[in-house]
C-alpha cells in the first residue's frame, strides 16, 4: 500500500516537471519583423479568501499555452501581455533609454470565480498587483538572461521567475547571440549550496555569449589531487607497449575545474614515426594529445579537450601550436610538480605526477627521464649549496695558506 502511494507521488512530481517547459512567446509587429522575444518560466503562489474569513493558497505555472495577441511594440516601449486560462493575464513593460533597456512594471491580473485555479474563493472579482521587476541595464540589441530563481512578493502574490530569457526590442527579425545575465547566474564558486532559493535581486552584467563573465574570483574551492592514471598504447595485441603515459589531470574551463577520472576512460590513439596520439575519453571529457617527433626531441603538439562543465555547458577547446613535455626521443619527460598549462584562454590544463614516453619505448617501460625544470631546482638546491660550500673552503685553504706565507716571511727578516 505504502509502495503504491510512492508510485504515485513520483508519478505526480513527474508531471509536475514535465509542466516546468516554460513559456514561449514571439511577439511580431505589423511587418511580420519578430520585436519581442520571451522564453520564461513563472511560478505564481497566491493565497485568497475562502468562507469563514479563512484563507487559502494555492500554486500554479503561467502556462505554455497563453496569447500574445495584446502585446505592443513601438519605438521606445513595448510591452509582452500573456492572456491564459480563464480571465487571467500577466504583462510586463519595457522602456529603452539610450543603449539600455528594462522592465518597468509586472502587471499580474488573476480571476478569482476561475473555481478550478480557485476553489472555495468567496470573492468572484479579478485583482491585479503590480510589481517591480529585477530586470534593469539590459543591452540593446542582447537578451537578458536568468536561469536563478528570482521570487517577487506583493500582498497576497508571489511571483517567482526562472529560466527567463527576453528580448525587448528585437532588431534585424531575430534574437541576438549576446546575452546580458543577471547578477545571480555569474558563477561565483562553483559549489552551488542551495541555489534552488537565490532570491538574490538581478543587476545585470552584460556581456556576449561567448566571452567569460567578468569575476574571475577565486576559482579554488580546493578539489582533491586527481588520480594518476595509467595509460598505454600499443601497436597490436601482441606487441609490448608504444606509448605509455602516467598522468593525473585537471582541466579548468572558465571558473570551473574538474577532476579528470582515470577510472573508467577508455584509452585510444595510435604510434607513428613522427608522430602518436592518445585519447582519453571518460564520460565527461575527451583529451586528445598529440606528440610530434622530429628526429631529435618529441614534444607534446596538440591538445584537444571537449567536454561538459557541471553546469552543463559543453565546451570544446583545441591548441595545435604547443610546445610542452620536450625531450629527447628515446627518453621519457617526467613531471611531478603540480603543473599548469594555458591551452586556450578559457581552458587550462593542469598535471601531476606526469611521465611521458610517446616515441622510441623499449619493453615496454619508461627510458631515462628528463625532468622538468620545476624537478631539477630541488636538484639545484643541493648542487648551489654544495658549490657554495666548496667556495667556502677555498677562501679558508687560501687564507691559511697566505697566513702562513706571511709568518714564514716574517720569520726570515728577524
Ligand atoms: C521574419 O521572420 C519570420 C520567420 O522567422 C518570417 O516568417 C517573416 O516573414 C520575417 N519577416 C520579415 C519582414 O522578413
Ligand atoms: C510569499 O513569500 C513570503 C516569504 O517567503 C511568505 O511569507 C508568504 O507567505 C508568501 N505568500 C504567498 C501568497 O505565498
Ligand atoms: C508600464 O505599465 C505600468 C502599469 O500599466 C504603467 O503604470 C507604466 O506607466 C508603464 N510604463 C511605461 C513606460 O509605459
Ligand atoms: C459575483 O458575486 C456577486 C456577489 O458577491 C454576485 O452578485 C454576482 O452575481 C457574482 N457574479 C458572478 C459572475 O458570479
Ligand atoms: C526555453 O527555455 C528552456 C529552458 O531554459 C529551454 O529548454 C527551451 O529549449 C527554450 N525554448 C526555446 C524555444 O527557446
Ligand atoms: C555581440 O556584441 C559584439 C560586441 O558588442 C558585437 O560585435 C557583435 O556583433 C554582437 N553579436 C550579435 C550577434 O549581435
Ligand atoms: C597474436 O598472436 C596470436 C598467437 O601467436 C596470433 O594467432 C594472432 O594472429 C596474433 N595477432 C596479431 C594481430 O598479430
Ligand atoms: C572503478 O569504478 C568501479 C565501478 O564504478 C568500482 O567498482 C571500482 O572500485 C573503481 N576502481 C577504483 C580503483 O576506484
Ligand atoms: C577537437 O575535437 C572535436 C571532437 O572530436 C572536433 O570536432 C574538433 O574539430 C577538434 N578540433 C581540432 C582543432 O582538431
Ligand atoms: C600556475 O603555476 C604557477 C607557477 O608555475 C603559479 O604561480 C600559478 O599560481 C599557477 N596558477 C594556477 C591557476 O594554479
Ligand atoms: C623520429 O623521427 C625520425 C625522423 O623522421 C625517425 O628516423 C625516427 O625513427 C623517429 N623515432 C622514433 C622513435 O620513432
Ligand atoms: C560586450 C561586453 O561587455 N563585453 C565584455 C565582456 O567581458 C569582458 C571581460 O570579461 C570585457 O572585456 C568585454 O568588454
Amino acid at each position: 500500500m505504502y509502495q503504491y502511494a510512492t508510485f504515485v507521488l513520483f508519478l505526480t512530481l513527474g508531471i509536475a516537471f514535465q509542466l516546468s517547459h516554460g513559456t514561449v512567446v514571439n511577439v511580431r509587429d505589423k511587418d511580420n519583423q519578430l520585436c519581442l522575444f520571451a522564453n520564461l518560466t513563472v511560478n505564481f503562489s497566491v493565497s485568497y479568501e475562502v468562507a469563514d474569513n479563512k484563507s487559502a493558497a494555492v500554486e500554479f505555472e503561467l502556462p505554455a499555452k497563453v496569447t500574445a495577441d495584446e502585446s505592443t511594440c513601438d519605438a521606445t516601449s513595448s510591452t509582452l501581455k500573456l492572456n491564459f486560462g480563464e480571465g487571467h493575464s500577466w504583462s510586463v513593460n519595457f522602456t529603452i533609454n539610450g543603449k539600455m533597456y528594462q522592465a518597468d512594471t509586472i502587471l499580474f491580473s488573476y480571476n478569482l470565480s476561475d473555481t478550478t485555479v480557485f476553489p472555495n474563493s468567496v470573492l468572484n472579482e479579478t485583482k491585479t498587483v503590480a510589481v517591480k521587476p529585477h530586470i534593469t541595464d539590459v543591452g540593446v540589441d542582447t537578451c537578458y538572461s536568468c536561469k536563478s530563481k528570482d521570487t517577487i512578493e506583493a500582498d497576497a502574490v508571489n511571483q517567482t521567475l526562472w529560466n527567463v530569457l527576453i528580448q525587448a526590442f528585437v532588431s534585424n527579425n531575430s534574437t541576438s547571440e549576446n546575452i546580458t545575465s543577471c547578477a545571480a547566474d555569474v558563477p561565483i564558486t562553483p559549489t552551488p549550496t542551495t541555489h534552488a532559493t537565490s532570491t538574490t535581486t538581478a543587476a545585470p552584467v552584460t556581456n556576449s555569449t561567448t566571452t567569460a563573465p567578468p569575476p574571475t574570483t577565486t576559482p579554488t574551492p580546493t578539489l582533491p589531487t586527481p588520480t594518476t592514471g595509467k595509460y598505454s598504447i600499443r601497436h597490436d595485441e601482441n606487441s609490448t607497449a608504444c606509448l605509455i603515459a602516467n598522468i593525473g589531470l585537471r582541466i579548468g574551463f572558465k571558473q570551473e575545474e574538474m577532476n579528470f577520472e582515470p577510472n573508467g576512460t577508455k584509452v585510444s590513439g595510435s604510434c607513428g614515426v613522427n608522430s602518436s596520439e592518445l585519447i582519453l575519453t571518460s564520460n565527461t571529457m575527451t583529451i586528445m594529445l598529440t606528440f610530434t617527433n622530429d628526429t631529435k626531441k618529441f614534444r607534446l603538439h596538440a591538445l584537444n579537450i571537449t567536454g561538459k562543465t557541471s553546469f552543463g555547458v559543453l565546451f570544446s577547446e583545441a591548441n595545435t601550436n604547443l610546445s610542452l613535455w620536450e625531450a629527447a626521443v628515446g627518453t621519457s619527460y617526467m613531471c611531478n610538480k603540480e603543473q599548469n598549462y594555458t591551452i586556450t584562454s578559457p581552458l587550462t590544463l593542469y598535471t601531476f605526477n606526469l611521465q611521458v614516453q610517446p616515441f622510441g619505448v623499449k619493453n615496454g617501460v619508461f627510458s631515462t627521464a628528463h625532468e622538468c625544470s620545476l624537478d631539477d631546482t630541488s636538484i639545484l638546491i643541493p648542487i648551489i649549496v654544495g658549490a657554495a660550500l666548496a667556495g667556502l673552503i677555498l677562501i679558508v685553504v687560501i687564507a691559511y695558506v697566505i697566513g702562513r706565507r706571511k709568518t714564514y716571511v716574517g720569520y726570515q727578516t728577524l
